[in-house]
């Protein structure tokens, strides 16, 4: 018995996809492109090279058991299907985007106008939420081009830098929604299955806790230890080992990376010296 797995057979997701799956200790045999599925060495996964657009489907009728997919794409498929973790990549928003040279006070100036989207079902919800009635334009690619060639007044599509955006003369005006990848599974998985995603999902957790955090080591005189520690969040408490040069510690800690320049400064005030700051691999608590 293999757990499969969706993910998108080339294009953004697809590096990362297999990148988290490798960070997992999971090896795959053929992870290149071109490729149609392959399956791993040492977990029993199979894994499914798919278009993004088509792995919803997939995992609601157990075609897949999980998949890696954009939550843009989860929700403009409307698949029924259970959203197990956020991935931290493939991050971008979904916005209604104007030419530079108009104003955009809100949903309302789009009253009367021709929006042109690949994502028709998310786009007419919110235009729906706004009382808004204008004229939905679905293209499969290149919508940054539609005001420009005339095809519609306004466009409504994925944004992550902004430079499309502006190279086309557009602004991003409203977001509609934000997106990143998701790990996604089946309604009706068995027991079995369920105790694969699991052992997967634990895996998943300890990489994406490790890249949210760095190990920090410094040495103090020991009349400084106590003052440092309590700038120190820790895991449990900090380590403190003594130095081969008496009067003097090593201290150890793990500390998260949204903090972490406020909690450097600190420690250099307080008197922490020859700061290393190390990646983590992997985190298990
Ligand atoms: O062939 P397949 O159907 O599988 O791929 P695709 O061409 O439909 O999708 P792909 O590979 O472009 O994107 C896959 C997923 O990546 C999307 O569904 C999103 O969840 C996520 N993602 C993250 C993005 C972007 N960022 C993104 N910037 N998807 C697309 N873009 C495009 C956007 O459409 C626009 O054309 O990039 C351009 C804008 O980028 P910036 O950086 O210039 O703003
Ligand atoms: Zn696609």
């Amino acid at each position: 018995m293999k757990l499969k797995i969706a993910i998108q057979k080339s294009g953004r997701l697809f590096e990362e996809s297999v990148k988290l799956l490798k960070e997992c200790g999971i090896d795959l045999n053929n992870g290149k492109t071109g490729v149609l599925r392959t399956e791993a060495s040492n977990f029993p996964l199979e894994v499914l090279f798919l278009r993004d657009d088509d792995i919803p489907q997939y995992v609601a009728d157990a075609v897949a058991d999980i998949g890696i997919v954009g939550e843009n794409v989860l929700i403009e498929k409307g698949k029924v299907v259970n959203k197990v973790e956020l991935l931290g990549f493939g991050k971008c928003r979904l916005a209604i985007a104007v030419p530079k040279s108009e104003d955009y006070p809100g949903a309302k100036w789009l009253q009367g106008k021709k929006i042109a989207t690949s994502y028709p079902v998310i786009l007419g919800d919110f235009l729906k939420k706004n009382n808004v009635d204008a004229e939905i334009h679905e293209i499969s690619g290149s919508v940054e081009i539609a005001p420009g060639i005339g095809l519609a007044d306004a466009i409504c599509d994925l944004v992550s830098s902004g430079s499309t955006l502006f190279m086309n003369g557009l602004k991003e005006s409203e977001i509609i929604l934000k997106s990143e990848a998701a790990l996604v599974s089946n309604k009706n998985l068995s027991a079995e299955k369920t105790a694969l995603v699991n052992k997967l999902l634990f895996r998943i957790q300890a990489v994406k806790k490790a890249k949210r955090n760095k190990y920090i080591l410094l040495n103090a005189p020991n009349d400084k230890v106590e003052a440092i520690i309590k700038i120190l969040p820790g895991m449990k408490s900090p380590t403190v080992l003594p130095l081969a040069q008496s009067g003097w510690s090593s201290i150890h800690s793990v500390v998260q990376e949204d903090d972490f320049w406020n909690i450097i400064e600190n420690l250099k005030g307080a008197g922490a010296q020859g700061i290393l700051v190390v990646p983590i691999e992997k985190m298990i608590i």
